[in-house]
């Protein structure tokens, strides 16, 4: 398999694109690395992820696969070469996904939402994170990574924790993953940056220091109202791309309900007008 075919659009700063690059970068696969600008999206981004136009997108063969955790799992299916991203056995695969999606859904949001907050608002917020960081802490316990002695799926998805965290919250003069409240997850964090993949691949820390203080500065006043405008018209660009998908078809996979389906188990509290197909 020619590894020439293999392209990521990414951003160096972006936790997401690089996980997608420690993976090949662990299975040995020779890729291009395009650079995103995100202020100024390019046709290339805009046409291979329509639905969210975010980085990374991983090109393999001319065929787009977006969603970091989803392309690690691509990666890991498709080549074989070098250690594996995913244990073999069912269980342990779903308990990987589990925690991977737990970073994502949890630590992700919380750390973020800290940066946003002040007084009793981040006291409570730092409670939350507090007790998503400890619930690592106790899935890391008897074990070096959180697959076992090798870095896998959920220590790649752990980036941010391992990385991000920290620059992010210095940036707004917290400190929260340290050695005496954290020591297993704190060794983990050594273990994992020292790695040497992940030591050429992440960015050096006074770099993203400098990058994240000059977002925060930028991004200051654009909050309120504006934001809250923007989140309902991604909402309902969101449903337009459903119905969309949903044309010439009775559930998203053709005639019978399946995956697509299941996951779309709500009933969205929309005016049937606009959107006849999902009100089908
Ligand atoms: N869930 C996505 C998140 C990707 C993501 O948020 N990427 C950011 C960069 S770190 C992005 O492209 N943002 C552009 C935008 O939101 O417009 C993944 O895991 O790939």
């Amino acid at each position: 398999m020619g590894d020439q075919e293999v392209k990521l659009l990414g951003v160096w700063a972006s936790v997401f694109s690089k996980r997608a690059e420690i993976a090949l970068k662990m299975k040995g696969i020779n890729y291009e690395f395009v650079v995103q600008d995100l202020s100024n999206k390019s046709p290339e981004l805009l046409q291979h992820n329509p639905i969210h136009k975010k980085v990374p997108v991983l090109l393999h063969k001319g065929k787009p696969i977006c969603e970091s955790l989803i392309i690690l799992e691509y990666i890991d299916e498709t080549w074989k070469s070098g250690p594996s991203i995913l244990p073999e056995d069912p269980y342990a695969r779903s308990t990987a996904r589990f925690w991977a999606k737990f970073i994502d859904d949890k630590c992700h949001p919380a750390i973020w939402k800290i940066t946003g907050s002040q007084g009793e608002e981040r006291e409570k917020l730092i409670e939350e994170a507090t007790g998503h960081l400890t619930t690592l802490e106790n899935e890391l316990k008897g074990k070096r990574f959180f697959g076992g002695d090798e870095i896998g799926l959920v220590d790649i998805a752990g980036n941010f924790v391992a990385l991000w965290l920290g620059v992010l919250l210095e940036l707004v003069g917290i400190q929260l993953l340290t050695k005496e409240k954290f020591p297993k997850l704190s060794e983990w964090v050594d273990d994992y940056l020292n790695s040497s993949i992940v030591k050429e691949t992440l960015p050096a820390r006074e770099e993203l220091l400098a990058f994240f203080r000059s977002w925060f500065q930028q991004s200051k006043g654009s909050q309120g109202e504006e934001e809250c405008e923007k989140a309902i018209e991604e909402a309902a660009e969101q449903l337009i791309i459903l119905e969309n998908e949903l044309k010439g078809k009775k559930f998203f996979s053709g005639d019978e309900i399946g995956l697509v389906d299941i996951a779309a188990n709500w009933k969205p509290h929309i005016d049937k007008v606009p959107y006849p197909f999902i009100y089908q």
